[in-house]
């Protein structure tokens, strides 16, 4: 199988993290966003939904959306578990996953999105209002990410998880959006620190 995917794109830098966390050395073939070559006939084939990342199995059958990928990888290679492995921990998992995609990772892609010229071959029309609107809902999320890092190591617990692969891509995706990191957040840049330190953070690159 290989992974079709972009870099400097946030979806498949979480896809890479995850299969590195898994020891998982998948090929990756990049393509270029910017050039449009997600829109042209052959990918549209593989995801008309146009996004990467991909996973294209050795029979030819191509898995999106980056969740999903990431859940076929747990299920092909259980260790370490990133989604849990006991109902309510998986539930927590889950839940934080989604938390951290819906108050961190979306809004911040937005900013990055509605703000950056260069986004504009890509988002079409841009807002800046929208942009404002997603900033503030990034901040927010950014406290309330704090405000769970004071009672434990890792977004969903005391485990590093699926959560902290999402909200860690999020918040280093706040460079390109040119997003500061509010001031009195000192729970969440430990815990950003600490998992950029992994082995896996370092190995999918950016
Ligand atoms: N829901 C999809 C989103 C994929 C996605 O939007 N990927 C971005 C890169 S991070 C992309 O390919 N964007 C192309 C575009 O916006 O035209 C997922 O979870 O994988």
């Amino acid at each position: 199988m290989k992974i079709i995917e972009a870099r400097g794109a946030p979806n498949p830098r979480r896809v890479r993290i995850f299969a590195a966390e898994k020891g998982l050395d998948i090929p990756c073939e990049g393509i270029d966003l910017m050039a449009g070559e997600h829109r042209s006939d052959w990918f549209e084939k593989l995801n008309p939904y146009g996004g990467v990342p991909v996973l294209v199995l050795d029979d030819g059958e191509a898995l999106s959306e980056t969740v999903a990928i990431c859940r076929y990888l747990e299920a092909l290679t259980p260790e370490p578990a990133l989604f849990g492995r006991e109902p309510l921990e998986a539930a927590r998992i889950e839940m934080w996953n989604r938390r951290m995609e819906f108050s961190l990772f979306w809004p911040v892609a937005n900013v990055f999105r509605h703000t950056n010229p260069r986004m504009a071959a890509l988002e079409s029309p841009q807002i800046p209002e929208w942009a404002d609107v997603n900033r503030e809902r990034a901040g927010r999320g950014l406290r309330l990410l704090n405000d769970q890092l004071v009672q434990s190591d890792y977004v969903a617990g005391g485990t590093f998880t699926i959560a902290d692969i999402t909200a860690f891509v999020a918040v280093g995706f706040m460079k390109p959006a040119r997003m500061a990191l509010p001031e009195g957040l000192g729970h969440l840049a430990r815990w950003y620190d600490a998992v950029k330190a992994r082995e896996s953070v370092a190995q999918a690159g950016i």
